[in-house]
């Protein structure tokens, strides 16, 4: 296996889009009545067109660092990278980011219509507790329970969706930092701590080691997310695959807005660092996290 990040990414995403193709196939599950096909063809356009898929191989290698490493945690994987792509979709509606393109393709909004898309996200987030509670998951049903009910926490009103709210509510606004932090911890930084608590519960790791893994993820969410600011101040649309410029263009306040490039790059190997020495203890074991951290910190796009 290789250490490459962006190689390991690439081996590791192949495995999350079979396994969401699988999910998001023609054939309706058994209490389902008929998956229409402009619905379907909507979630599909949402879900199978070429994310990172950086959650659900989070997910995968937390697991693989405590030694699980099967179909269950790919189903998990994936039910939080159906929640990604739910968000993802409903964030580019005209009624919140109005973004025509998305991983370089038109936007689910754009190739079907606002309806569609809507529903799209909805049975996008709808079939992320389906696939979460599967058996496959984990054996004991309070396991699945306890992942369940943290992905919807991670999710909903005191996680991304209530930090979204929190950010349409920033446009031309003042923030404080401690404000920007939360609502980027809330934002992207939820799903990221998921992946990588996910992980560790899902292979039954200790408390400790989970606890670990939870501020791991929450270093990488706040290093994920100031990557992500610089990327939308200084990366073309082109090389991202959607519009950048968008914070400013909107009044947002940022951290980088806040501090300027270079303390937040100083701040991005800071959390580097930071996120390593949080892996210390796994030695060689966390080689593919410690190198995704630093994909994260300099990915282009
Ligand atoms: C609509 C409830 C709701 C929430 C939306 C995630 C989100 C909240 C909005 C997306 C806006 C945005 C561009 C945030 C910056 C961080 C982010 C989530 C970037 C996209 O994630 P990547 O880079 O995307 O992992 P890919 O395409 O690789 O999956």
């Amino acid at each position: 296996m290789t250490l490459d990040p962006n190689q390991h990414l690439t081996f590791q995403a192949k495995f999350v889009e079979a396994t969401l193709e699988t999910l998001l196939a023609t054939q309706a599950l058994p209490d389902e009545t008929v998956r229409p096909p402009r619905l379907l063809a909507a979630m599909r356009h949402g879900a199978l067109n070429g994310g990172k898929r950086l959650r659900p191989v989070l997910v995968m290698e937390a697991a693989n660092l405590f030694g699980r490493a099967d179909d269950g945690v790919l189903q998990a994987a994936c039910a939080l990278e159906l929640i990604h792509c739910y968000s993802l979709v409903h964030d580019d509606l005209p009624a919140m980011d109005d973004d025509d393109l998305r991983r370089g393709q038109p936007t689910v909004h754009k190739a079907y219509d606002e309806a569609t898309a809507i529903l799209a996200g909805d049975a996008l987030l709808t079939l992320a507790f389906d696939v979460i509670t599967g058996e496959a998951v984990h054996a004991d049903a309070a396991v699945r329970l306890r992942l369940s009910r943290e992905l919807a926490r991670a999710s909903g009103i005191g996680g991304m969706a209530g930090g979204q709210m929190l950010d349409l509510e920033s446009e031309h606004r003042e923030r404080s930092e401690a404000e920007i932090r939360q609502l980027q911890s809330m934002k992207t930084g939820a799903l990221l701590r998921y992946a990588c608590r996910a992980g560790a519960i899902l292979a039954d790791a200790a408390e400790a080691d989970v606890d670990r893994l939870t501020r791991f993820g929450e270093v990488i969410g706040l290093a994920f997310q100031l990557a992500d600011d610089l990327l939308d101040v200084e990366a073309s649309a082109e090389t991202m695959g959607k519009a950048t410029g968008k914070d400013a263009e909107a009044g947002k306040a940022t951290l980088v807005g806040l501090w300027g490039t270079d303390r937040t790059r100083n701040e991005l190997g800071r959390l580097v660092e930071e996120a390593e020495t949080l892996l210390a203890p796994y030695g060689s074991r966390a080689a593919i996290l410690s190198a995704l951290a630093r994909f994260i910190v300099n990915r282009t796009n």
